[in-house]
């Protein structure tokens, strides 16, 4: 009698084992499907880095997609929804914060007729970068390598061709600001709006002709000009997502 209640519990054991064996195996399934590649962007101060390239022999179209070809990488699905987290080390506020995303995102928006960006964002306080999660977080951090501003790591499905996630962080190395009301602070609303671009599907440009786009590789402080869109940008972007 206690024997068979024994093997009975046994038989149990066994069932439940097996059956959370098989949820952890399905789940690993499902957060490696599909197969997704990424590609990281580094925003690099003025005099830092990056020879530049030969002079092109004809001038530069000023706009670059993420993956070269016909059908380069763009969002499927719209609008895009995205998540600032506004904890930082320099006592920015969450309004300054949120603010300055918000206006980067429409002014992309803007440029065409879709709804690119969800007008909703979602602040998160929890929201981390470069976590490959479906949220595409926007969030202050340290970035090791010195030069720096901040970093966008794009993940795409290359089968697709669909981007399915951005995240972005500004490195806490440099002062953060309004450079519209301190002129030596690094602008959020600036950097924000060239990182997005990488968000959206567009990739940096470094010929010095077009150092007045957005897309261009390199800012300083108390630059301002890439918070708007410069023709070159608007080319680019309508190109993936229409007028
Ligand atoms: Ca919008
Ligand atoms: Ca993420
Ligand atoms: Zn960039």
């Amino acid at each position: 009698m206690e024997k068979l209640g024994l093997g009975v519990l046994i038989a149990m054991l066994i069932l439940v084992f097996s059956g959370a064996a098989a949820t952890i195996s399905s789940q690993a399934e499902v957060a490696k499907a599909p197969d997704l590649e990424k590609i990281e962007f580094i925003h690099w101060k003025k005099n830092f880095a990056k020879p530049e390239p030969a002079k092109a022999p004809k001038p530069p179209a000023c706009y670059k997609f993420l993956t070269p070809g016909k059908n380069p990488i763009r969002w499927q699905v719209l609008p895009v929804n995205y998540e600032i987290n506004p904890t930082n080390p320099q006592g920015l506020d969450e309004g300054f914060i949120t603010g300055a995303v918000f206006n980067s995102t429409e002014t992309w928006d803007a440029a065409t007729n879709k709804e690119l960006m969800n007008d909703a964002y979602i602040v998160n306080y929890a929201a981390t970068y470069g976590v490959q999660n479906y949220k595409n977080a926007i969030v202050f951090g340290n970035y090791p390598t010195a030069g720096v501003i901040a970093v966008t790591t794009v993940w795409y499905n290359p089968a697709t061709k669909a981007i399915v996630e951005f995240d972005i962080m500004f490195d806490t190395d440099w002062t953060w600001g309004d450079a519209t009301i301190n002129s030596s602070a690094m602008d959020l609303q600036n950097i924000a709006t060239h990182e997005l671009g990488h968000g959206v599907g567009l990739a940096d440009v470094y010929e010095t002709e077009c150092s007045a786009v957005t897309m261009y590789g390199y800012s300083d402080y108390g630059e301002t000009i890439k918070r708007t869109l410069e023709t070159p940008d608007i080319t680019g972007l309508q190109t993936l997502y229409g007028p």
